[in-house]
C-alpha cells in the first residue's frame, strides 16, 4: 500500500496485494478500482474522468452525505458535500487475508451552513476477495442529527440491455417522484431508470454478459438502482458518447423513510459488500 499523486496533483492510496489491487482518492475517500486477483475490476469508472481538484469522480463509489440526491434547498450541491472534500487516510492494517483502509473527513472542511453538528465520519474499505465499504456516522454532540446518504457504487457492463438485476422483487419502488410501485420481476433496462426502492431485500445479484455480481447491504433498507439512458447521460458531466451502455448504478442508502437518526454518543455503520459470484 502506498500513498501515490496524479498528474493532476490528486492524492490516492495504492492498494497492490496478492489479493486484489485498489485504488482510493483522497478526495471525496472516493474508490475507483477494486480488482481482485484473477479477475476484472469490479468498478466502472468513466473513460472521460479527469480527476480534477473539488469535482466528484463520474464512476466508483461516491460518498452522498449529509444527504442524497437534489436537497430541499435546491441551491445546495447534489449528493451533498463530503464526495468533494479531501479526507484524511487515518490507518492502513496489512491482514494476510485483506487489507483495511480507513479514512475520516475532517469536520472543519465542512461547511456549518450544511452541517451544524458536532460529529465523526469515517469510511473503512476491506480489500480482500470482495470489497467491503464501512461508513460510520458517530455523534459526537448533545443532539440527535438525522441525515439521509449513500454509497453510490457504479458497476460495468459490457452490455446494458444484456443486464438484470435480481433480488428486488417483493420490495416497493418510487421513480421520478412517482409510485410506489410494486417490484414483482428481475428488472432489466430499456430506458431511464432511478428507482428508489424502500424495505429492498439485503442482496442483490447483477447478472452481466461478463459475470455475476453479489451486492449485499447492512444497516440499510433503501437502495437506489441507475442508469442515466441516451439524454440523461449526455447532460451529465463525463459520460462519453455511448458510456450509459457499459454502466448501472446499484446504491447502498439510508434515504426516502430510512434516513437515519444517530443519538448523542452513539455510531450508525453504513455497509455495502461486493464481490464477482
Ligand atoms: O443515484 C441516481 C442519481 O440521483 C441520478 O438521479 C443522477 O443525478 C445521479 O444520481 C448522478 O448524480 P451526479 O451528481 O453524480 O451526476
Amino acid at each position: 500500500v502506498s500513498i501515490q499523486r496524479t498528474e493532476s496533483g490528486l492524492e490516492y492510496i495504492q492498494v497492490d496485494s496478492s489479493l486484489c489491487h485498489g485504488k482510493v482518492f483522497l478526495q471525496g475517500a472516493q474508490l475507483t478500482e477494486f480488482t481482485p486477483k484473477g479477475q476484472d475490476n469490479l468498478i466502472w469508472v468513466s473513460a472521460d474522468e479527469d480527476y480534477l481538484e473539488g469535482k466528484a469522480v463520474r464512476g466508483g463509489i461516491p460518498i452522498c452525505w449529509p444527504w442524497f440526491g437534489v436537497h430541499s434547498d435546491a441551491d445546495w450541491p447534489i449528493h451533498g458535500v463530503a464526495r468533494k472534500l479531501v479526507w484524511r487516510a487515518e490507518e492502513v492494517i496489512e491482514h494476510d487475508t485483506h487489507i483495511e483502509v480507513r479514512l475520516s473527513l475532517p469536520m472543519t472542511l465542512v461547511d456549518e451552513t450544511y452541517w451544524p453538528h458536532q460529529s465523526k465520519l469515517e469510511v473503512t474499505f476491506v480489500f480482500g476477495e470482495s470489497i467491503e465499504v464501512r461508513l460510520t456516522n458517530t455523534n459526537l454532540g448533545p443532539q440527535a442529527f438525522t441525515l439521509t446518504q449513500a454509497l453510490h457504487t457504479y458497476f460495468p457492463t459490457s452490455d446494458i440491455s444484456e443486464t438484470s438485476v435480481e433480488g428486488l422483487q417483493g420490495s416497493q419502488y418510487i421513480e421520478f417522484g412517482e409510485g410506489p410501485f410494486a417490484q414483482n420481476e428481475v428488472v432489466y433496462f430499456a430506458r431511464e431508470t432511478d428507482m428508489v426502492y424502500t424495505q429492498a431485500p439485503a442482496v442483490q445479484v447483477i447478472n452481466t454478459p461478463k459475470g455475476r455480481i453479489e451486492v449485499t447491504r447492512e444497516n440499510s433498507q433503501s437502495c437506489v438502482l441507475w442508469n442515466p439512458w441516451i439524454e440523461k447521460s449526455q447532460r451529465l458531466s463525463n459520460f462519453k458518447d455511448d458510456e450509459y451502455l457499459s454502466m448501472l448504478c446499484l446504491e447502498a442508502a439510508n434515504v426516502m423513510d430510512d434516513a437515519i437518526t444517530v443519538q448523542p454518543g452513539e455510531s450508525h455503520t453504513l455497509t455495502t459488500r461486493l464481490r464477482w459470484i
